[in-house]
């Protein structure tokens, strides 16, 4: 939630616009901002129908106020420096104070007003993807308004009449606006809790960007080769984890606004697709998953039972996509051996180091001095040692006995005694003979207690 003071502050940082920060019945709302890239809890109703917030992973919900029965808004687009990772700012453009900009939440029902004041120096425009809504409120530039003018502000009125995910983005200069991380998640909730509720319900962007190393502006004509692929504006290993309490309904809703599709997989489990930007998916028409594509422009949502207990990888599987900044137009040095030409090398470029003879892993724990502003191309370090990751990367940490309202890194997961792989030395350790029954799988080594329970129709030996 958006602190008291990062409240007041909003006012102190639009000071050149200070009516837009003056609080009234009659004059605009109040546009809080955000400082920080961290993950802030779920936003709780303030107000209307009740319902579960999400929760967006290194992001916020952006606080709304009632006038007379209308929810309103205040969206600025406008330059902002995003932390994508320790070490390394892009300055992107977003919406108040980040990007992406803040989820937005109503509930189905509601009548949702959202005043954007566009303080960019070029005119803007809010699609919003996938919302229904009035022609003339769907934020195309030229073709349903006119841009929205630098230092003017627009008023975008509708009533959410579908539940669902969906996105918003400028439609206008969209290349450009999008490149530099103009976008953000749009949440309407069921207007019955009780419909497919979950435990925790979470949300995040898909986006790339192509900025050199020690650069802090993305290139935005850049149309396939991308260096950054993050999760929320956000790179491995500085993606907040997802946290979930063992036996949680769990909800990850998944937006794609890069130049490609992301197959999004997750160890451990297995889920099924539950909504798109269309609508939710019923029963019957879901299958099971243990990796989901994303398309270009498109929104996924899967759920799962959180039962498995454990840090389970959760990542984009174009493994270029699970790298941070990289060169790619470079021979592959596996067997070669470069001590000659590297002792010449070192000759003109002292401080030359050759990589990559016998892997790329490597670079993963090499101490190399890099520019300013950058992230090293793979990172993160575990209980066993480097991950050898970046980019779209987290873990879904599952454990036990965890408050309802906690999602506060818990650290490294505690394996039970034996059920780490090890290395094999000649002879096995004394271990208690295989349960009785796990040849049909009614036992596994990692059940626990909490078992799943499938629904009606499924068959499924093993899990
Ligand atoms: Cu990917």
């Amino acid at each position: 939630m958006v602190s008291r003071r990062q409240f007041i502050g909003a006012g102190a940082a639009l000071a050149g616009v200070a009516a837009w920060s003056k609080t009234s019945a009659m004059g605009l709302p109040e546009a809080p901002i955000m400082e920080t890239a961290a993950t802030q809890p779920p936003l709780m109703p303030t107000a209307g129908p009740d319902y579960n917030p999400v929760v967006t992973l290194n992001g916020w919900s952006l606080p709304f106020r009632m006038n007379n029965g209308v929810k309103e808004f205040h969206l600025v687009a406008e330059p902002v420096e995003r932390e994508m990772g320790e070490g390394m700012t892009a300055y992107l453009w977003g919406y108040n104070g980040q990007a992406p900009g803040p989820t937005i939440e109503c509930v189905e029902g509601d009548r949702v007003r959202i005043f954007v004041s566009n303080k960019l120096r070029e005119h803007t425009t809010v699609h919003w993807h996938g919302v229904i809504l009035p022609c003339g409120m769907d934020g195309v530039t030229g073709l349903t308004q006119p841009g929205i003018p630098p230092g003017k502000t627009f008023v975008y009125e509708f009533d959410a009449v579908k539940s669902g995910t969906f996105m918003y983005h400028p439609h206008g200069d969209e290349m450009v606006q999008m490149a530099m991380g103009m976008m953000g998640m749009f949440i309407i909730h069921p207007k019955d809790p009780a419909f497919m509720p979950v435990d925790r319900d979470f949300v995040f962007m898909l986006s790339a960007y192509d900025i050199d190393p020690g650069a802090y502006l993305p290139k935005v004509m850049e149309m396939t080769d991308f260096n950054l692929w993050a999760i929320n504006a956000r790179v491995f290993p500085d993606v907040a984890p997802l946290v979930a309490a063992t036996g949680d309904r769990v909800r990850v809703r998944v937006g794609n606004l890069t130049m490609t599709n992301h197959p999004i997989h997750m160890h451990g489990y297995d889920f099924e697709v539950t909504c798109t930007d269309g609508g939710w998916v019923k029963p019957e028409a879901r299958w099971p998953e243990v990796s989901i594509d994303i398309p270009v422009g498109a929104m996924r949502a899967y759920e799962f039972d959180a039962v498995y207990p454990g840090d389970w990888a959760l990542h984009c599987h174009k493994s270029h996509h699970t790298m941070n900044a990289m060169g790619h137009d470079i021979p592959t040095p596996m067997n070669a051996n470069k001590a000659r030409v590297a002792a010449k090398i070192r000759q003109i470029q002292p401080d030359y180091m050759p990589m990559g003879e016998t892997g790329m892993a490597e670079m993963a724990e090499m101490a190399m001095p890099l520019p300013d502003n950058t992230i090293p191309m793979m990172a993160g370090w575990g209980q066993f040692g480097s991950l050898e990751m970046g980019g779209m990367f987290t873990v879904m940490k599952v454990r036990d006995g965890l408050a309802a309202d906690d999602y506060a890194d818990p650290g490294d997961y505690e394996f039970p005694a034996g059920t780490v792989a090890y290395e094999w030395t000649g002879s096995l350790p004394e271990a208690p003979a295989a349960p009785a029954g796990s040849a049909d799988g009614a036992a596994l080594p990692h059940t626990p207690s909490a078992r799943r329970v499938m629904p009606a129709g499924g068959d499924h030996s093993g899990h």
